[in-house]
């Protein structure tokens, strides 16, 4: 190898102003290029960069290639999946907060998943009920049954993927479910280092034994979910995959389903057509949205 060498790569993470750029042959810890603050640009994990490499195994990032997409809260770019995990029970399911997510990944052009975890601990039926009809994957897993874990294994497979849901849901377990060797620290284990809970610290892209990364995130605390992205109210229905077979059939053109009489999304939830806790969040982010200020959308 050249002493120096331009390389194109793949930023795993991101810590304390280094990051950790994959290339064809070693993963080397670099420093940005001063240009990259000046013009407000925060490479991210997932980032696709050219550096010059260096033999002693650090570089410089020159240059981050376009983005397919790029999330704030996980932040994250060019995901081809989000996994929104949550917990059947410790902690109850937030359906708002899942359902904000999903409308995150689906206005990024994301794929969402719905993985739900602790199936030891209570039925899931319902829950799993909810997002199957809403029309998207559904994963059930348990981390006292490594074999619950195949099915969202072999679908991971090739994709770059991050996980993200509230804190304590079971993210870190699940990575060290999928595969031991990614070894993520739990709160199980986080509890006898004395730690408290929160114990995922930052966004890591962790590759995959048959192919692609998966991205261990921070979880969400309650204060944090009033902080995510926001989605624009007019671009929020699209979000919403089930909603679509009813547009066009409102009353009302520019129908905002909220208020409006002779609403056809308001007719499918009555007729049980699509699930009234997945219209609730619709209606409270519909409201969010509305009551933001021009200056507060990013
Ligand atoms: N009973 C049961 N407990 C689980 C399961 N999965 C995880 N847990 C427990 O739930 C707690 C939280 O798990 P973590 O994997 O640390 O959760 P996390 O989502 O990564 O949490 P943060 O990193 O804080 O966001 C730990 O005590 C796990 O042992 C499961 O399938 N069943
Ligand atoms: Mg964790
Ligand atoms: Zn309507």
């Amino acid at each position: 190898m050249m002493a120096v060498a331009q390389q194109s790569g793949l930023i795993l993470q991101s810590i304390g102003g280094f990051y950790y750029v994959e290339t064809a042959d070693a993963v080397y810890e670099c420093k940005a290029r001063g240009a990259f603050r000046k013009e407000g640009v925060t490479p991210l994990s997932g980032d696709r960069v050219t550096i010059t490499a260096q033999a002693d195994g650090t570089g410089i990032l020159q240059e981050i290639l376009p983005r397919r997409n790029a999330l704030v809260r996980p932040p994250v770019a060019n995901l081809d999946c989000l996994a929104i995990v949550a917990s059947v029970t410790e902690p109850k399911p937030n359906l708002q907060l899942l359902d904000k997510l999903i409308a995150i990944a689906e206005d990024a052009a994301i794929e969402p998943i719905v993985v739900i975890t602790k199936s030891d601990l209570d039925e899931t039926e319902a829950l799993e009920t909810v997002y199957r009809t809403a029309g998207f994957p559904v994963f059930v897993v348990t981390n006292t049954d490594a074999a619950s874990a195949a099915a969202l294994t072999a679908f991971l497979q090739g994709k770059i993927t991050a996980f993200t849901g509230n804190s304590g849901v079971g993210k870190s377990s699940l990575l060290n479910l999928i595969d031991p060797a990614l070894c993520r620290e739990t709160g199980e284990i986080s509890k006898k280092l004395g730690r408290g809970r929160h114990t995922t610290r930052s966004v890591v892209l962790l590759p995959l034994s048959g192919g692609g990364y998966l991205a261990d995130t921070p979880g969400f605390s309650a204060l944090d979910i009033e902080r995510t992205q926001p989605i624009d109210k007019d671009a929020l229905f699209n979000c919403f995959r089930e909603f679509e077979p009813y547009f066009g059939k409102c009353r009302f053109t520019g129908c905002s389903h909220v208020h409006e009489p002779d609403c056809a999304i308001q007719k499918a939830v009555e007729a049980g057509e699509i699930a009234l806790s997945r219209y609730e969040s619709y209606v409270a982010l519909y409201s969010e949205a509305k009551e933001r200020k021009p200056w507060e959308n990013t």
